[in-house]
């Protein structure tokens, strides 16, 4: 089933006045009970990168969930093409063939939910959220897709888990919202500032959010929730930008007024996470440090990878 009205913007990186602007994802489908994407196991598969922060969410959830069963899962090489585009490539310790689509590149699986894909320049991201029924894309924005893994999950798919409690969903929204453009989105407008001012607001946003969420977390155990509050997705949409930090972000894009080990409450928050069953196994430090090292050679010409650092960062 070929889409037709995703949206028209090329996914390239865009930039105004300097700012990095991050494009909006194309594809917007949702899986619901009796609808085209219905809810159903062994339906739905994951293209995933382990260096990607919005992709590591998405297998975090499946496996928080106890999705492994009933959603696979195929890994791009963290080495970016040439052109800066995602490959396939079995060879490489912990990425995979396209074993759905037989693709070389995840330009092809998108091209085979989107007409002329290809040709329109457009750059496919990863997640991507495929649906092996209609053979087509259900959705490549990472906050949507764990929503989605969470309805299958409530559909009697997973291990009886909810990261989306009711209740809690207003929260969890906000808090998902608060750090998106600050924390999430932030290490990339510092990293891809084109003009120091651009570079400093974003910098100063970052490390903003930070303290208050350092502040917030005070006593507490997750974002969200009464008390010590409950493990929810909105730690999970900020877990991957904060184990990425002190082995990436701090010099790659230049986010070093603090590191994560200097914010107690951030550094437990990590181990805390890291603790949570199968969470470790989802972390793939050689795919974070491979890629964003190499991918970006506009910030980084040489692709020399820094050795450290020595402590603080999680890489076992
Ligand atoms: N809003 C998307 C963002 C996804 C995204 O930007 N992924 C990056 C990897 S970290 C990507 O695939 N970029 C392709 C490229 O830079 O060529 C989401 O949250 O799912």
């Amino acid at each position: 089933m070929k889409q037709t009205d995703v949206q028209a913007a090329a996914w390239t990186k865009s930039f105004e006045s300097g700012k990095f602007v991050r494009k909006s994802s194309e594809f917007r489908d949702q899986i619901e009970t009796g609808g085209t994407f219905d809810v159903e196991s062994d339906r739905y598969h994951l293209y995933i990168s382990h260096a990607c922060p919005w992709a590591h969410r998405t297998l975090i959830t499946r496996a928080l969930l106890g999705l492994e069963d009933h959603i696979t899962v195929d890994v791009v090489d963290w080495h970016m093409n040439r052109d800066g585009s995602w490959s396939f490539n079995s060879e490489i310790e912990g990425a995979t063939a396209d074993t759905i689509n037989g693709q070389n590149s995840l330009e092809g699986v998108y091209n085979r939910a989107f007409d002329g894909w290809k040709e329109s320049q457009r750059i496919g991201t990863v997640p991507v959220l495929w649906d092996k029924k209609h053979a087509t894309i259900v959705n490549n924005e990472s906050s949507e897709i764990i929503r989605m893994l969470d309805i299958l999950a409530q559909s009697g798919l997973g291990n009886g888990t909810t990261l989306c409690p009711p209740e809690l969903k207003d929260e969890i929204d906000a808090m998902i919202a608060a750090n998106y453009e600050s924390v999430n989105n932030g290490v990339y407008k510092s990293g891809f500032a084109r003009t120091q001012s651009a570079y400093d607001e974003a910098v100063t946003g970052l490390f903003n959010r930070l303290d208050e969420l350092e502040t917030h977390l005070e006593g507490r155990d997750w974002l969200v929730g009464a008390e010590k509050g409950q493990l929810t997705e909105a730690d999970i949409c900020l877990f991957p930008t904060l184990v990425r930090f002190d082995l990436v972000y701090v010099v790659h894009f230049k986010c070093n007024l603090r590191r994560i080990i200097d914010y107690p409450n951030l550094q437990a928050f990590i181990e805390r996470m890291l603790n949570q069953p199968g969470l470790r196994d989802t972390c793939h430090w050689d795919h974070i440090k491979g890629h964003y090292f190499w991918s970006h050679q506009s910030i980084n010409t040489y692709r020399i990878i820094p050795l450290g650092p020595l402590e603080g960062a999680h890489t076992k």
